[in-house]
């Protein structure tokens, strides 16, 4: 595996640059600040050259179905898309994974947040949610380590789980991995850095290095 790292894209990186990127990371996750910086078409453009495994589409939906689904499908640069949870089954996320399998894209449901004020109290709603919709992965963060491993204890390898919160907020770089999670998403570390490829080298192999003295190099 080149890289367990999904790179938040949240701020203009230029092509040249974020093909590089792309040699050392698994995928990106486009966020909505991005989006709005640029435009659709113009985030085609930049990540057009980029060689990585996934790109999810990071809009934290939380509507009803067809408002969902209309977004979903403007968005075609992205394999996969990350949905609250907690806004619950029938005429939202059923509508909206059932187009996500129809056209062969991924889903994602946030579980936990990685912020200090998001309240553990839904998770139990949650889970039923996520028991439910079968996503293919689920987001929490790595600031919840027992929560990952409570997750991954839970559904076992049917899910993905993708963990911001290392780097900036606090957590230890490869922590969520082995804590449990697949994936740690960063952001600002990398394109903040005065070097993002250095910045993004180091700390591919922080993880791998964490991940081998954990778990001796297994992934889940
Ligand atoms: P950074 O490494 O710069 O803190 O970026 C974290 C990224 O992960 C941001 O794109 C943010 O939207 C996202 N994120 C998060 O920080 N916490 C969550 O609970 C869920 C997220 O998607």
């Amino acid at each position: 595996m080149k890289s367990r790292i999904i790179l938040a894209l949240d701020k203009y990186i230029d092509s040249d640059l974020l093909s590089k990127l792309g040699n050392e990371l698994y995928g990106l996750k486009i966020g909505l600040p991005l989006i709005l910086d640029l435009g659709i078409n113009k985030v085609r453009d930049t990540i057009s050259n980029v060689k990585v495994e996934e790109i999810i589409a990071d809009l934290k939906l939380a509507d009803i179905g067809y408002i969902m689904n209309s977004i979903v499908e403007k968005l075609s640069f992205a394999n996969s898309f990350i949905a609250h949870s907690f806004i619950g089954i029938k005429g939202s996320l059923d509508e909206l994974k059932r187009y996500l399998d129809s056209t062969g894209k991924g889903l994602y449901l946030v579980a936990s947040m990685s912020h200090e004020g998001w309240n553990d109290s839904f998770t139990p709603y949650i889970k039923q949610v996520i028991s439910s919709i079968e996503p293919k992965g689920v987001v929490i963060g790595a600031t919840k380590p027992v929560l990952i491993s409570d997750f991954r204890r839970e559904f076992g390898n049917k899910i993905v789980i993708i963990s911001p919160g290392v780097g900036v907020q606090g957590a230890d770089y490869g922590s969520a991995i082995c804590a449990g999670a697949d994936y740690e998403i960063i952001g600002r570390s990398i394109y903040d850095s005065k070097d993002p490829l250095h910045a993004l080298i180091k700390i591919n192999q922080i993880i791998k290095d964490k991940v081998i003295s954990c778990k001796g190099g297994v992934s889940r």
